[in-house]
């Protein structure tokens, strides 16, 4: 293998570097063919990845930003600290924001935009336990008042107090991104960029420069849910969107990585997943030192320190660091020399450093063809003293009066002392020069932020009618409430207003939905549009992709659709347009996979439909323990804004999806949905008249006895209520029994109506009492009431409170099995059979007749 290296000769404006890059690729490449076993390196020195010549001058007042941070980092401590003196054990923190001032407050003076032309600007998902600093930015800009911040975690005052954590929820006008669950953040922010580009591809809005900010923590690094999805961000090419890692080097309990290096860690991790990877380690104040040490002593002895020493340096002070880190080599003491040990505890970090991080961001949003990640080495606790990286450190929430005394005037706070033992809160006159300032920034950049707007107007639902396909009876033809769903959402996505505002996402089973129809209808959406033939081409129902594709086929990811539904079901305030999502799954693998998710949705006062596929321990044939979902029912009925439904007939679910369209996007209404859609075919009747408000409410009367006054009732959910129909005929054929049977859509809303009415009740003695709407509807329906559904026996039970021991329940308690839907069935107890047992069984105890 003697065959010469030719590396094609370009012209090179820039120099010999990339020449050089060009042989060495060359080489390697050469090398590997040859089937030399070069290791493949993801790790770059540990040095900042914008070397000083190529660094820009800082464009704003070095002085007067730091004097408005100094502020803010006393006020964002104060807030903290003050609460925790007056209300013990109230929490927060100061540690995180105190490593973190530099890093947003470069970002709010020169990258955030608030707007771009009548759409909103950057998006910027915030770390959330950082909101102290976040808090005190917007007390210093006016838009936050003295005594909101003094209420800081007191929510339930006279005066209305600021939220622990970015919570739109709560603080609707503020906060946009719901983050402090570790991990969520990351990931919705990944998929928020990619949602944005969806929108612009599919052209619902326009493309703007703007950009995602995802701040993270490097303990947060930690969750799978952080990382999992770094290779959409570079499949996808998304240079819309910028994660800043605020590399402290410490978590809760004490170092990230104290045996090895988290940047190093993350670099390669994501390098390796495509992303472009600026490092910002090292403050100005080493570059002197750099360019003295000729020898190459100083990078490699910052190569052999672990973070665990890293965290030493800047806990234990200047002495220290001379004795541990320059002594090891006498040729890095004498570099030293002249500096005292003041200076040595001084020398900054990257991330502590303005300029530095403000060329890593100003790189970043030049960036094109992928996402970049700033990798930014702070301090834990910057600036607290003896708090400063400590183990700790993360668990500090009120200082000594030394140390405030300290903080106060290393950051330069010009109040008295005894205030500053109270930690009062600090303001500078609106006329000041660093108000004035901060206020010119946020102009400049289009306005202030965190900002949510709720924009809502104008939008209005297609009627009941429109749904008649689903209303009318199926002729005999057995169908599931799958394919009921699957038409539903056909006809939708067809409709000349709306249709374009429907964002099916599908979790790769698209197929076990049915839903290849609507594949090939609107396409899989696809940034790149459709680089292959597929193979299926010739066929009617071939895979379509599409860049204007609408379907988000996210692959095997619960995690990462929930994160696309998120993006969907919050556009209408985040973009001002009104995507509907329907996200389907299977139900086993939603709330209890990514409930927390789900939790952070609903906070994010996200609207959508999620549809529980394939639901129901026993509707679920074959599959077994892991699959068959008996309890995702009761899941859902713990998160306050979720809907949920069982509908048993197509007519139902068109009923509440119509509903739900209405109330969530005309009406406004901040909720969602959660509706089973089952598998088992069967003949679909018509919608019988009156029973609309029912199966929104919860329960209906679909069957009265046939032969006269019933003596009991039976409830049934979704296929099951044709068990309770099978059980109604054995009961009146073999026992001359007469029951109605009743279909009941939503145990979860009859009980939360029914607590509501309690509740009235109870605060208004002397008023009309209200019925809870159970007791209505039962008026004049007798004896026992007998409830199965597919779901546990809890929820049924969740309406017994107002039933006066007449109900017994039946449901599917207990790990699934495989078997089939009969067997299944007696197995659990909810077939017919059983429910007309249980009906006779309680018929016969004379304790309770
Ligand atoms: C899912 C989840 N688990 C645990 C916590 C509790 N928690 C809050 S902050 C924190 C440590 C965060 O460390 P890091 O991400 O490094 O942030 P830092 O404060 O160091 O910037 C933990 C574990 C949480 N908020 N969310
Ligand atoms: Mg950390």
């Amino acid at each position: 293998m003697h065959q010469k290296l030719t590396v094609p000769v370009e012209a090179d404006p820039e120099g010999g570097t990339r020449r050089g890059t060009q042989l060495l690729e060359a080489l390697s490449r050469r090398a590997r063919e040859a089937g030399v076993d070069i290791p493949v390196q993801l790790n770059t020195p540990y040095l900042n990845t914008i070397p000083v010549e190529e660094e820009h001058p800082y464009p704003g007042d070095r002085v007067l930003e730091r004097r408005i941070k100094s502020l803010i980092r006393w006020n964002a401590m104060a807030m903290v600290h003050r609460q925790n003196k007056k209300d013990p054990g109230i929490g927060g923190h100061i540690s995180t924001y105190s490593s973190l001032a530099t890093l947003l407050e470069v970002g709010f003076n020169h990258f955030f935009h608030a707007t771009y032309g009548d759409q909103p600007g950057d998006f910027v998902y915030f770390q959330g336990h950082a909101s102290p600093g976040v808090y005190a930015r917007a007390f210093l800009e006016g838009r936050l008042t003295r005594e909101q911040v003094e209420n800081f975690r007191h929510e339930l005052r006279d005066t209305p107090g600021l939220s622990s954590y970015p919570h739109p929820w709560l603080m609707p006008d503020f906060w946009r991104f719901p983050t402090v669950s570790m991990g969520i953040g990351p990931l919705n922010a990944i998929y928020q960029a990619r949602f944005m580009r969806y929108l612009e591809n599919r052209g619902i809005i326009q493309k703007t420069p703007r950009k995602v900010w995802a701040f993270v923590g490097d303990g947060e690094s930690d969750e799978p849910e952080s990382m999992g999805s770094l290779t959409l961000g570079s499949r996808e090419k998304l240079d819309n969107l910028i994660f800043v890692v605020n590399c402290n080097l410490q978590r809760l309990d004490g170092p990230v990585r104290g045996n090895g290096k988290i940047i190093n860690e993350l670099e390669a991790a994501y390098r390796g997943a495509g992303w472009n990877v600026i490092k910002v380690i090292w403050g100005a104040d080493w570059d002197r030192l750099f360019a003295l040490d000729r020898s190459g002593l100083l990078l490699k002895r910052m190569e052999e320190c672990v973070d665990g020493e890293y965290q030493n340096f800047k806990a234990k002070g200047g002495a220290y660091i001379r004795k541990e880190f320059f002594g090891k080599y006498p040729e890095l003491l004498e570099l030293v020399a002249d500096l005292s040990d003041d200076d040595l505890y001084r020398l900054h970090r990257g991330g502590h450093d303005p300029q530095k991080v403000y060329n890593a961001y100003k790189r970043a949003v030049e960036h094109q063809g992928g996402p970049t990640v700033i990798l930014a080495k702070t301090v834990k606790g910057y600036g607290l003293g003896s708090a400063q990286a400590r183990n700790a450190t993360h668990q500090e929430k009120k200082l000594s009066d030394e140390a405030l005394a300290a903080f106060r005037s290393r950051f330069e706070i010009p109040i008295p002392e005894e205030a500053a033992h109270e930690g009062s809160l600090y303001k500078p006159g609106d006329e000041s020069p660093e108000i004035t300032y901060l206020k010119d920034r946020r102009r400049e950049l289009g306005g202030y932020m965190p900002l949510r707007e709720s924009r809502q107007a104008g939008f209005v639902a297609p009627p009941l009618e429109y749904y008649s396909d689903s209303l009318a009876s199926s002729k005999g033809r057995e169908v599931s409430t799958t394919m009921a769903f699957v038409g539903i959402l056909r006809h939708l996505l067809k409709d000349p207003k709306i249709g374009k505002l429907i964002v099916p996402i599908i979790p790769d089973e698209g197929r076990t939905f049915g839903m290849e129809s609507i594949i090939r209808q609107v396409g899989i959406y696809a940034s790149q549009g459709q680089l292959y033939r597929p193979h299926d081409q010739d066929m009617v129902l071939y895979y379509r992709e599409a860049k204007d594709g609408q379907i988000l086929e996210e692959g095997i990811t619960e995690a990462g659709s929930m994160a696309s539904f998120t993006a969907a079901g919050s556009a209408y305030s985040n973009y001002g347009v009104r995507m509907i999502p329907f996200f389907t799954y299977y139900s086993m693998f939603g709330f209890q996979r990514v409930g927390d998710m789900i939790w952070a949705f609903a906070d994010a006062r996200g609207k959508g439909f999620l549809m529980g596929g394939t639901a129901g321990r026993t509707t679920l044939s074959g599959e077994g323990l892991q699959h068959q979902d008996g309890h995702s029912i009761v899941l859902s009925s713990t998160v306050p804004t979720c809907a949920t439904y069982d509908p048993a007939y197509a007519y139902e679910l068109a009923v509440i999806i119509q509903d739900g369209i209405r109330r969530m996007y005309q009406e406004g209404e901040d909720r969602f949905y959660y509706i089973t859609l089952y598998n088992e075919d069967y003949a679909m009747p018509e919608m019988p008249e009156g029973c609309r408000e029912g199966i929104l409410k919860g329960i209906y009367k679909y069957r009265p006895a046939p032969g006269g006054k019933a003596a009991l009732q039976l409830f049934g959910s979704g296929p099951i209520l044709n068990e309770a129909l099978r059980a109604q005929t054995i009961l009146a054929e073999t026992y001359g029994i007469q029951a109605d049977v009743w279909s009941v859509t939503s145990y979860n809303e009859l009980r939360r109506e029914a607590l509501a009415a309690e509740r009235w009740n109870r605060l208004h003695p002397a008023e009309p009492a209200r019925r809870p709407h159970i007791l209505n509807v039962l008026d004049g329906a007798e004896g026992p009431i007998v409830a199965a559904s597919d779901y546990m026996k809890v929820v049924p039970d969740q309406i017994s409170p107002w039933l006066s021991g007449r109900l017994v329940t039946l449901g599917t308690d207990g790990f699934g099995r495989s078997d089939n839907r009969e067997h299944l069935r007696r197995h659990f107890e909810v077939n017919a059979e059983s429910m007309a047992g249980a009906a006779l069984s309680r018929l016969a105890d004379p304790a309770i007749a």
